[in-house]
């Protein structure tokens, strides 16, 4: 019997939606926003209990936005970006799902979302053209059909689990920071050991040093990291910025991560030394990602990208006591290689004697046993383990659902790596679409306007097929090809195929290392104008 003949044969009538999105984070709600307003019927499924993605499961200690409140947030309604009130420069986890909450509530998208639910397999039906999702809740299983599904996964929602030897045997606690418990975790007076040094750990890292008896820190790579200089947000500031918020956003769009980052025109090499280290010092003053758009060439160029890492070298320095351990936590990558941190008291807070580093380049884990973490030094004796590992990034959702179109399976298609054109749909998957895929700027962006625009050009692309009649549409091979072709030869320009970064999936075992983002805004978004222009080129779109 067929897989299809089968689902077939457990349910006669599955229930019938023109659109599912699978995700309630930012994308998913919006996506069910703009499918509402072209008057189609459409469901949300969410695998956890509630709205806001990657910002409802984050809660670790210290979790927080690394992108400014004031432009980490939708601006599609006027009215929502007056009304709500950010609080500080960077949202903390709880303000931002506060706000998930409210966009929620604002649109009344709940009764439209369905929690709880995972989204398990999705078949391309022949017959029909309709994708029939296996639907997984409260140990049972359900199947509905739709003709359209979005993927609404998220880049940084899957978590990374490392294999070390004995971590299932481990008697205390153990949490990973992309799963934090929802009830808070109370390290007072533990032994706590961190693996990873990534920003989850780099924002974490202080905070649990506040609670617990003592931290020990496992380090395979050195990050860097940028203060971050967070405060209360000033009401003139406020004030201004909402006086001419469209403004504001546009000129966001004129640059990558937004109009907070301040992108130079200017390269490294047409500036004194004198001036150059005035550019650093103002930035690092200023706090924030922005420091990496100090001049136009720190992501393409080695030299000029060598002067950043000296003087963060030279700051991390300044900030540790213990040289020896300074030069441990200083990196040898180029700055931006692996997403650049930013941090409140990372550095300092290795000057305290209750926090240690130990160096998995000198001393490996080997394995983990009931009541510690063992090295090829020794047993280090711990009370809780937080893994601070990342995620199976940009691809890990997707690749935990079973997808299959009419030409075979979407894991077999990017056994090797993901394929995408313009990262919003996949050759082979008619009707199927996805939010920030790969190959499309999103994690190397600010995420919710390049969510904004993948939901409206998704959108307008469904509205579109509905005021014609088309019933289905599909990326050309072709175009696929050569779009994936353009993304690797954009990257290769750059520094980030320079070192073990999860922009390439090598931070998990087994995965393809293939650059996964594109890298430039202005010029992605005028490619997906432009495709619309020509008529959806590039796709094929059919009754
Ligand atoms: P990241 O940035 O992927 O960091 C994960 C960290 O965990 C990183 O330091 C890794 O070292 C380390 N890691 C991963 N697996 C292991 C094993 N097996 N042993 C030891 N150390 C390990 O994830 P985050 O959650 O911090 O941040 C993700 C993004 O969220 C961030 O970039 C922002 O965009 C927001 P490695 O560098 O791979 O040697």
């Amino acid at each position: 019997m067929g897989h299809a003949e089968h689902h077939a044969e457990q349910n006669a009538a599955p229930e019938q939606y023109d659109a599912v999105v699978v995700g309630a984070g930012f994308a998913g709600m919006y996506m069910l926003h703009r499918l509402r307003l072209l008057g189609l019927s459409a469901r949300v499924y969410e695998a956890g209990d509630g709205v806001g993605g990657t910002w409802f499961w984050n809660r670790y200690p210290g979790a927080r936005c690394d992108i400014p409140s004031m432009e980490y947030s939708y601006q599609f309604s006027e009215a929502l970006q007056q009304e709500w009130e950010w609080s500080e420069r960077y949202a903390t986890q709880p303000e931002i799902l506060k706000y998930a909450n409210h966009v929620a509530d604002r649109f009344e998208l709940w009764p439209d979302m369905q929690f709880n639910t995972r989204v398990e397999a999705a078949e391309y039906q022949a017959k029909s053209g309709t994708w029939r999702l296996t639907l997984a809740h409260d140990d049972a299983t359900d199947e509905v059909e739709a003709r359209f599904v979005i993927m609404a996964t998220g880049c940084l929602s899957v978590p990374n689990m490392p294999s070390i030897e004995g971590l299932d045997d481990f008697a205390g606690e153990l949490y990973h920071t992309g799963v934090w418990p929802h009830e808070g975790v109370d390290l007072t007076g533990k032994r706590v050991g961190v693996i990873g040094t990534g920003s989850s750990a780099i924002q974490s890292i202080p905070l649990i040093a506040a609670q617990a008896a003592s931290v020990e820190v496992f380090q395979r790579t050195p990050n860097y990291s940028v203060p971050a200089h967070n405060a209360p947000l000033d009401p003139a500031y406020v004030a201004d910025i909402k006086s001419r918020y469209a403004e504001y956003r546009a000129e966001n769009w004129q640059r990558g991560f937004g109009a907070d980052f301040r992108d130079s025109d200017r390269s490294v090499f047409d500036v004194t030394d004198a001036e150059r280290e005035a550019e650093y010092e103002d930035r690092w003053a200023r706090g924030g990602l922005a420091f990496l758009a100090a001049f136009n060439d720190l992501p393409f160029d080695d030299a000029a990208n060598a002067t950043a890492q000296e003087f963060i070298r030279q700051k991390i320095a300044g900030r540790v006591d213990d040289p020896e351990l300074a030069t441990k936590l200083t990196p040898s990558t180029p700055v931006g290689c692996k997403r650049l941190c930013v941090d409140t008291d990372y550095y300092e807070t290795f000057n305290a004697p209750h926090v240690s580093l130990v160096d998995l380049n000198e001393t490996p884990i080997t394995r983990v046993t009931a009541t510690s973490i063992e090295t090829t030094a020794r047993a280090h004796e711990v009370d809780v383990i937080v893994l601070a590992t990342g995620f199976d990034a940009m691809t890990g959702a997707v690749s935990r659902i079973d997808v299959r179109g009419p030409e075979g399976s979407l894991n077999d298609k990017w056994a090797r790596g993901p394929r995408a054109y313009l990262g919003l749909a996949t050759a082979g998957f008619p009707n199927l679409f996805l939010v920030t895929g790969p190959g499309s700027p999103s994690v190397l962006s600010n995420m919710l306007p390049s969510i904004e625009q993948h939901v409206e050009w998704i959108a307008d692309c469904i509205g579109y097929m509905e005021q014609h009649q088309l019933g289905r549409i599909e990326a050309d091979l072709k175009a696929e090809d050569e779009w994936v072709t353009h993304v690797n030869e954009v990257a290769d320009t750059s520094i980030y195929p320079k070192c073990n970064s999860w922009y390439l999936g090598a931070n998990v075992e087994g995965k393809s290392r293939v650059f996964m983002p594109y890298l430039g805004v202005p010029p992605y978004l005028e490619k997906c104008a432009d495709v619309v222009a020509k008529g959806y080129d590039g796709f094929t779109l059919s009754n």
